[in-house]
């Protein structure tokens, strides 16, 4: 790992931000790729703080600080990852389910989508199953997006797919799921149409579903 790398590593398990920014400023300058930046740099570092977070080292104050850290590398490194100005392919609905306020994740794939050239309704976190019909019935949608981070929220996906099949809104209708803990297997298992692990698989698996 480069210095720059680590030092952003670093400056985002402290939850510096303006030493975040400068980082982020600095590694872009030095020419490195923006998907090794958010991978080694970046995504690196909040499993990081999860797994200090789980040996009891860190806790909520401190999970809090280093990802609104990392919102604020995000925000400057974005228009580096995504193609801008592509034509539209299609409309997304997103949003993490509910009970459910992580973020992070579901906005770096709403970012990376919205620079293939979809179309996106974010609706945020803690998104009941009720949002997701609404958000698709007062619209043309193609897909559903759904994001879980948590063990205890992920069978709010299920629901949502179940509650748009008894709304009568899943003809033609895509689901994708992903998350840290869910699995291409649990996807199956409640009916999605795909699982993508990561931001930049989530925008072919869309591609794919979409055609
Ligand atoms: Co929370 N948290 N958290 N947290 N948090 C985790 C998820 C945890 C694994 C930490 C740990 O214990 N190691 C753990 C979950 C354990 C479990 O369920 N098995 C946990 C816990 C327990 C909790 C609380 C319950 C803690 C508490 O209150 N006791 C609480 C729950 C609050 C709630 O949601 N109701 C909580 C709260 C928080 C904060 C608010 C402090 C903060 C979130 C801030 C925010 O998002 N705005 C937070 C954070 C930051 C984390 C960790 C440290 C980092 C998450 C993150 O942003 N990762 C996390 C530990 C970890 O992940 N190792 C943890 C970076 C991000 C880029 O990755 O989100 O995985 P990720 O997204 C990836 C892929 O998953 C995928 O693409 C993304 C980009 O590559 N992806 C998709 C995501 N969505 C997708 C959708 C798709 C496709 C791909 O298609 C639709």
């Amino acid at each position: 790992m480069s210095d720059v790398v680590r030092d952003l590593f670093d400056a985002i398990v402290s939850g510096d931000r303006d030493l975040v920014l400068s980082k982020v400023a600095d590694a872009l300058s030095d020419g490195l790729a923006p998907t090794l930046i958010l991978d080694d740099g970046m995504i690196a570092a909040m499993a990081e703080v999860g797994d200090r977070f789980e040996r009891g080292e860190f806790y909520i104050p401190e999970m809090l600080i280093a990802s609104r850290a990392m919102q604020a590398g995000l925000a400057t490194l974005k228009p580096h990852l995504i193609d801008a100005n592509v034509e539209s392919i299609g409309t997304v609905v997103a949003g993490t389910v509910r009970g459910d306020m992580h973020d992070i994740g579901k906005n770096l794939v709403v970012a990376m989508l919205k620079g293939a050239g979809f179309e996106i309704v974010d609706l945020g976190v803690d998104v009941a199953a009720d949002d997701f019909i609404e958000a698709v019935r007062s619209r043309p949608v193609d897909l559903v997006a759904l994001s879980a981070m948590l063990t205890t929220t992920m069978p709010q996906m299920e629901r949502t797919i179940r509650a748009l099949e008894a709304a009568g809104a899943r003809d033609g209708l895509k689901v994708m799921v992903g998350g840290a803990p869910v699995s291409k297997a649990y996807a199956k298992q409640i009916g999605a149409d795909g699982y993508a692990p990561d931001a930049s698989r989530a925008v072919a698996l869309a591609r794919s579903l979409i055609e």
